[in-house]
């Protein structure tokens, strides 16, 4: 779009100066003129508060190990219900029993907070919040421990309770759903003897893909934060999201870059992950992004704390929480 386009489009002209660097129409050699990206930054969002997330992060790591069937986990639903309620979200559970990779019933409960719940362009935020109980990449004694989870469940989650306590004070233009999906991490370990089951990951995702809170729910894109409170973390283009979600995924990576987040979020391909966006995409026809930590360097592809013991508060970094909850925020309060 060109200025004077810029001017009349009622797009927010007081940033127009910034905007002019990075947008407008360029001649090309030819005489035809090209578009060029547009700056994420024209539109104000609201600053996401580090300090905020960790103490979300903290609280469920507080409960315990949040494993399904266990009192830890039940306490922390109540909890997070409670919390997207008091943020002034409508809030929906949905109880499932889920059949395990080994048979156990898995008591499940998905928790999904719908802001503006009458619009119809709506963009969906989603995290896991169960944690594993199994530590099945740390020494063998601790196989069947289960892990504190600070950053495998719990950051995404409270990354998520920052935004929707943001999203009360100042709404964006769009519908917003914040989904905290149980069952994602009882997938099946290593160390299991018993015959192979596909699909035993991200068994709340796959409930409420094929049953969602709302019948015919639909959203334009997906947004997952999968361990994203990790120290030094680095987020790469994940594969099915590349795949699947390209423009989104660029989108998210651009509004990091231009907020000063590029050594966070890297420009460049990482693996290609089963995660709860998977079956968000497959089920509801909706493109999804995963942004997780994803390390070239560990021997898993993923931080070096992934399904130990040591995933703990001791290794939260708010640095990392800021730079994903600053970028969400943005990318979501630029949509109209
Ligand atoms: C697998 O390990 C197959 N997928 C990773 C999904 C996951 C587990 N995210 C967090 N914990
Ligand atoms: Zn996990």
């Amino acid at each position: 779009m060109n200025i004077i386009g810029k001017l009349f489009s009622g797009s927010l002209i007081i940033l127009y100066t910034v905007s002019v660097t990075a947008c407008g129409s360029s001649k090309k050699s030819d005489g035809s003129s090209i578009k060029e990206e547009e700056s994420a930054l024209e539109v104000q969002a609201p600053t996401f508060n580090a300090d905020s997330a960790y103490s979300y992060v903290k609280a469920q790591v507080d409960f315990g190990p949040r494993v399904p069937n266990t009192k830890a986990h039940k306490e922390c639903g109540d909890y997070l219900a409670s919390e997207l309620e008091r943020f002034g979200a409508k809030v929906y559970n949905q109880y499932a029993d889920l059949v395990a990779y080994d048979g156990t019933l898995l008591k499940s409960r998905n928790i999904i907070g719908a802001y503006n719940p009458e619009a119809k362009k709506r963009v969906i935020l989603f995290a896991h919040w169960d944690s594993r109980p199994y530590a099945d990449y740390d020494e063998e004694k601790y196989h069947h421990t289960a892990i504190d989870g600070a950053n495998d469940g719990a950051s995404g989650v409270g990354v998520l309770l920052e935004i929707a306590r943001q999203i009360q004070k100042q709404s964006p233009a769009i519908g917003i759903d914040i989904a905290f999906f149980d069952a994602e991490d009882y997938g099946i370990p290593e160390f299991y003897q018993g015959n192979y089951k596909a699909d035993t990951w991200c068994l709340g995702s796959q409930y409420w893909g094929r049953i969602p809170h709302v019948s015919n729910y639909k959203a334009r894109y997906g947004i997952l934060l999968d361990m994203v409170g990790g120290k030094n973390a680095t987020f790469y283009y994940e594969g099915y999201s590349q795949r699947t979600a390209n423009n989104v995924m660029k989108k998210i990576w651009n509004a990091a870059h231009e907020l000063g987040y590029g050594n966070t979020f890297i420009k460049e391909k990482g693996g290609e992950i089963t995660d709860d966006h998977i079956y968000v995409n497959r089920f509801r026809q909706i493109p999804c992004v995963d942004i997780i930590h994803y390390d070239t360097n560990s021997d898993t592809g993923f931080n070096p704390t992934w399904h130990t013991i040591d995933d703990t508060m001791e290794n939260i970094d708010r640095a990392t929480l800021q730079a994903v909850g600053q970028t969400v925020l943005q990318v979501i309060y630029n949509e109209k």
